[in-house]
């Protein structure tokens, strides 16, 4: 009865999925939610600063009492933790834990809550995490101590950004340096799991290491020049960096004495959540792409080789299957087809049939759909703006303004894409929006390309899950995705007559994109 664990550790809650790889059944998921269970935090998204601060941080104690809550909540559900024969970890990308040199006299006592156990050893009370855009100025000093920021991007993927950890740990330097000199290591939050699950020190992989802007990607190892025009001493206070299916050895006899965990489970090498959603999504072969249309829509793909966006917007982090990803996130999502809907009080129906209304190209119409600052590419002044006829700019064509959000975001999705040397032949389509057969048809014609439905929920968890069968037992990752990644039947195809006008709209889609970007 071969299980394996997978853990994430999310913004605002974590969870754990359990599969069992003879049965193909995923066994146990549980989740434990920071704002409900955890109240005296004081973080009810997870988080300790209003939303609109440029800061923004979490308190790691409370990222260790939610672990050990899902190990106590799995037990009172009456889930057997000795069949677990292997664990790894997810981790929101970029957020950082500080411990003192005390971690490495770590050994957990059975007796007392690992929180009690952790708090002596923290050098810095709060962790920075990705919702943090504080740190503009250390990232333009880093690019020019660097070469530039297209030199940075070259090495480790990505531009110096904020919410990257690099820029986080330089600002940490600078303002408490005292702090820092009191550091002895520097974790992220998915290598912080993975020291408290194994009770020793713990690496980071090349999927979540990518986030840092301190890792040379392509000869996975940390940049010599990144170290040192970050921080001092910096390359002394980071764990290892190693391949995404290492295995770290058993599992802290805490577990098994407190839980009754298998003394011979395996712990996995952590990996950063977007990283663990590729696998847990069955989309790290190169040729097949994800869209995710949730909040933000994002889009990723595995990559052959390292190839970094020209532009400035796309991540590249490593793999865990081998070979690179990408990442690229457009923040007007959701949130802004919501407001149209709102607009024209149409039901999510009404808005599905005024796309099928109106005509791929949408008559010439055309918008920017930017109700908020959009990331991809970088709008910092906000607009709707629109082109066309008259009654569509003046509002009075619903259908049309309809069809135009979806048209614009699937434009810009495949220009900002373009710089991804494979072409997704497959498009595997996935949050809440991909219940809407008119905004997935947008995006097939498009893109041209067959999309098809995936609805695996918690893909971070999942895909941590499947590595730790990966590494631990050698099952491979299409037998693993067949059992537990399948996308749905059946597949939206593009109309190819549509090709065309969709080539011709994304060259006017770039010219208005240079009027405002
Ligand atoms: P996240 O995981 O980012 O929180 P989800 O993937 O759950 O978000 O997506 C939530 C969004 O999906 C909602 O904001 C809503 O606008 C959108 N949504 C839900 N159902 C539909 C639908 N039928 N058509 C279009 N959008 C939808
Ligand atoms: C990716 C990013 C987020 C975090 C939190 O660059 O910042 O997706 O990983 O989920």
């Amino acid at each position: 009865m071969p299980r394996y664990l997978g853990i994430d550790s999310s913004t605002q809650s974590c969870s754990a999925i359990v599969i069992d790889t003879d049965r193909s059944e995923v066994v146990l998921d549980l989740s434990v939610h920071y704002g409900e269970e955890l109240p005296h935090y004081d973080s009810p998204n997870g988080y300790l600063y209003p939303e609109d601060s440029v800061a923004q941080h979490s308190n790691p104690l409370m990222w260790v009492e939610g672990l050990e809550l899902l190990f106590a909540r799995g037990r009172e559900a009456g889930f057997d933790w000795s069949s677990v024969a292997g664990v790894a970890c997810s981790g929101q990308q970029h957020g950082s834990v500080y411990l003192n040199a005390g971690y490495t006299e770590a050994t957990w006592d059975p007796a007392v809550p690992l929180v009690d156990q952790v708090r002596p050893l923290l050098s810095r009370a709060t962790s920075p995490i990705w919702m943090d855009s504080s740190t503009t100025k250390q990232c333009e000093e880093i690019a020019e101590a660097a070469g530039g920021g297209e030199r940075v991007a070259a090495v480790t993927g990505s531009r110096p950004t904020e919410r990257f950890t690099g820029p986080q740990i330089r600002k940490f330097f600078q303002e408490d340096p005292e702090g820092y000199q009191q550091t002895a290591r520097i974790h992220l939050v998915s290598s912080f799991v993975a020291f408290l699950l194994a009770g020793r020190d713990a690496p980071i992989d090349y999927g979540d290491g990518a986030g840092m802007n301190l890792l040379d990607l392509a000869q996975g190892r940390w940049s010599d020049v990144m170290l040192e025009a970050t921080a001092p001493g910096l390359g002394d206070k980071l764990p290892a960096v190693v391949p995404s299916n290492t295995r770290l050895g058993r599992i802290a006899p805490f577990f098994v004495r407190r839980y009754g965990v298998n003394e011979s489970a395996e712990v996995v090498v952590s990996s950063g959540d977007n990283p663990n959603s590729l696998i847990g999504m069955g989309a790290s072969h190169p040729g097949t792409a994800v869209v995710s249309l949730g909040t933000s829509d994002t889009y990723f793909a595995a990559m052959t080789r390292m190839q970094v966006d020209p532009a400035g917007y796309g991540h590249v982090f490593g793999n865990p299957a081998g070979g690179f990803m990408s990442l690229i996130c457009f923040k007007n999502g959701s949130l802004t087809r919501e407001e149209m809907a709102k607009r024209f009080q149409m039901s999510w129906e009404d808005f599905s049939a005024a796309i099928r209304q109106t005509p791929p190209g949408n008559n010439g119409n055309l918008m920017l759909p930017y109700l908020f600052p959009e990331i991809t590419p970088r709008v910092l002044k906000p607009e709707l703006k629109l082109y066309g006829s008259g009654a569509f700019r003046s509002w009075h064509d619903s259908a049309a303004a309809v069809r135009a959000v979806v048209e614009a975001q699937a434009l810009s999705m495949r220009l900002h894409s373009q710089w991804i040397a494979e072409r997704p032949q497959t498009l595997l389509v996935t949050g809440g929006a991909s219940q809407n057969d008119g905004i997935l048809q947008v995006f097939a014609d498009v893109f041209q390309a067959a999309l098809r439905r995936l609805s695996v929920t918690n893909s971070a968890a999942l895909g941590a899950a499947l590595r730790a069968a990966n590494a631990c037992s050698g099952i491979d990752w299409d037998a693993l995705y067949a059992e537990f990644a399948a996308p749905e039947p059946g597949t939206i195809q593009p109309d190819p007559d549509t090709a065309a006008v969709y080539d011709r709209m994304l060259v006017e889609l770039q010219r208005r994109l240079a009027e405002v970007a």
